[in-house]
């Protein structure tokens, strides 16, 4: 195992990361997308998409090779290897785990197989990156026995491959918005693209908030960095156009979280006059109720809200930032809009009792959304505060890996928590992802095939609107 060394890459002198680009100069990039989960649907690899275009820009020759869309991806991936013959391959860990309790699913093995069939055919430089290995760098180059890894965003990273002799983990951050852009001969570096239905758009990166068990800011820090609303509305109409694609997924982890962009995107959007529609996640808090209006013109669809929970004492430890007021608001404004809405709960917070697990069910009863999507605990990860909370309270080692699923459950325990809520809740709205392995049940495949509306929550019955 090669020696682990840090280093920050001096973000803030754009020039300096361009000169790393340079090294990339005709050399050809195999980026390997490594997500197989089809559930709740299966998503777009943006992120390799992004790299690629930055490559692109300077010099290299890129080709993705997407392991998801394969019934036998090993194989596949060996004869992409052979016809191929990359210089250098990057492997783009998106998910550890579904975060999901008590259905988990692991994919780590499913990595450890595809790097075991990059190394028996081919003797490129092997670079990680993506949010999982970003979440748990060192064990993963560890676990993998990968080259080199990149922490964080990756865009003007895979150059500095050469440029360190190929060694360590690295970190790397976009300080240019204008640096992230999809590359427009996406059919060329990508041909199995026109397989995805939803594509991915990422409109800006940073969490500014510390909500205690979120990775987010890890993953994109917290210092809001926003792309020019042409430049979406730009790339929208482009895959409009000339690919055909009418259906978007805005991939912010809030994209409301600077309401003002969000507007100017919404008017750039609405200015092309496109047939499209989109989903996207949003914080239950907002300033101007009038920009679910914007939304629903915009074409916006469905909205999934990060409210976790319906009590104010558990939204208080949870860091939400918002109120149980907020909520209502949030849910009447969209309503009125015609916009379908979830909202997202995660129950298990610290001080969760069954008092709180009441007033999140009444509350939801209340403000009535299409579906409520409910996790049953916290999927502890490692640097944040919930991690020190499961330790302080002696539930985890300090010591303790992460990388095999953690949850935490607060005061009551996965058994009594599951019971408070099961025995509370009323509706066929609700939906809980860990209930069952979804994954692997034919069920929502067969929904996915026939229903092409955006998330299969919209599809729950329910009174509200459709
Ligand atoms: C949007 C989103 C969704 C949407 C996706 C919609 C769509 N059609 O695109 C939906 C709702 C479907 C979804 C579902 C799930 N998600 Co999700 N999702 C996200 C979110 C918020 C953004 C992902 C994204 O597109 N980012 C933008 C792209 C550009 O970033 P990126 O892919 O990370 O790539 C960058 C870097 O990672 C890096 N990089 C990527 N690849 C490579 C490769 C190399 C070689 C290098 C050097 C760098 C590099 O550079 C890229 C550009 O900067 C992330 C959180 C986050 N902020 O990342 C969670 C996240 C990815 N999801 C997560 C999870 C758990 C899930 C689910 C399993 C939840 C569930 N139980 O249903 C499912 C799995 C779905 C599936 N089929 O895989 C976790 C994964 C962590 C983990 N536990 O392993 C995350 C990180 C959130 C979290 N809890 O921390 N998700
Ligand atoms: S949960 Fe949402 S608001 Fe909170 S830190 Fe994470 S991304 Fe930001």
């Amino acid at each position: 195992m090669d020696k682990v060394v840090h280093f920050q890459l001096p973000v803030d002198n754009i020039s300096h990361a361009k000169e790393f680009y340079s090294n990339v100069f005709g050399m050809k990039v195999l980026l390997i997308s490594s997500n197989r989960e089809h559930f709740p649907e299966p998503v777009f690899p943006l992120g390799a998409v992004y790299i690629a275009n930055s490559l692109i820009h300077h010099g290299a020759d890129v080709r993705i090779f997407d392991a998801g869309l394969y019934s036998f991806p090993l194989y596949s991936l060996k004869k992409e290897l052979i016809r191929y013959q990359p210089d250098i391959i990057g492997l783009s860990l998106r998910n550890i785990d579904n975060a999901s309790y008590p259905s988990t699913r692991y994919y780590v093995s499913g990595y450890v197989k595809i790097m075991n069939t990059i190394r028996s055919m081919s003797k490129a430089p092997i670079v990680l990156g993506g949010s999982a290995f970003t979440i748990f760098p060192e064990e993963l180059m560890e676990y993998l026995g990968a080259d080199m890894g990149i922490k964080g965003e990756g865009e003007s990273a895979v150059s500095q491959f050469r440029e360190k002799g190929g060694k360590g983990i690295y970190e790397e951050m976009v300080s240019d918005p204008g640096d992230i852009s999809f590359p427009r001969n996406i059919d060329t570096i990508f041909p199995f693209f026109h397989y995805y239905r939803t594509i991915g758009i990422q409109t800006a990166r940073g969490c500014p908030h510390r909500c205690i068990y979120c990775t987010y800011p890890l993953l994109e820090r917290s210092r809001r960095r926003l792309r020019l609303p042409y430049e979406i509305a730009d790339e929208i109409e482009h895959l409009n156009k000339h690919f055909n694609k009418s259906d978007f997924f805005i991939v912010d982890s809030s994209f409301n979280s600077d309401e003002e962009h969000m507007a100017g995107v919404l008017e750039a959007i609405i200015s092309r006059n496109l047939a499209i529609r989109f989903s996207c996640y949003l914080q239950p808090r907002i300033e101007d109720p009038s920009i679910f209006g914007l939304l629903k013109r915009a074409g916006c669809v469905a909205v999934d809200f990060g409210t976790d929970s319906g009590s104010p004492s558990i939204v208080h430890s949870l860091r939400k930032g918002f109120t149980v007021d907020d909520i209502r608001r949030v849910s009447q404004s969209c309503r009125k809009a015609g916009i379908d809405f979830c909202h997202s709960l995660i129950f298990g917070g610290p001080g969760e009792t069954p008092e709180t697990i009441r007033e999140t069910i009444t509350l939801m009863n209340e403000v009535s959304p299409k579906a409520v999507i409910a996790m049953i605990g916290i999927r502890i990860y490692p640097g944040t505060e919930i991690e020190q909370i499961a330790q302080e309270e002696g539930q985890l080692c300090s010591k303790e890996s992460l990388l095999k699923p953690r949850f935490y459950f607060g005061p009551l325990g996965p058994g009594r928590l599951s019971r408070e809520i099961f025995e509370n809740i009323s509706g066929r709205n609700w939906f809980f992802p860990g209930e069952r392995d979804w994954s692997s049940s034919i069920g929502p495949r067969i929904l996915r095939h026939f229903y092409t509306k955006g998330p299969l929550w919209r599809t729950f019955k329910t009174e509200n609107i459709s």
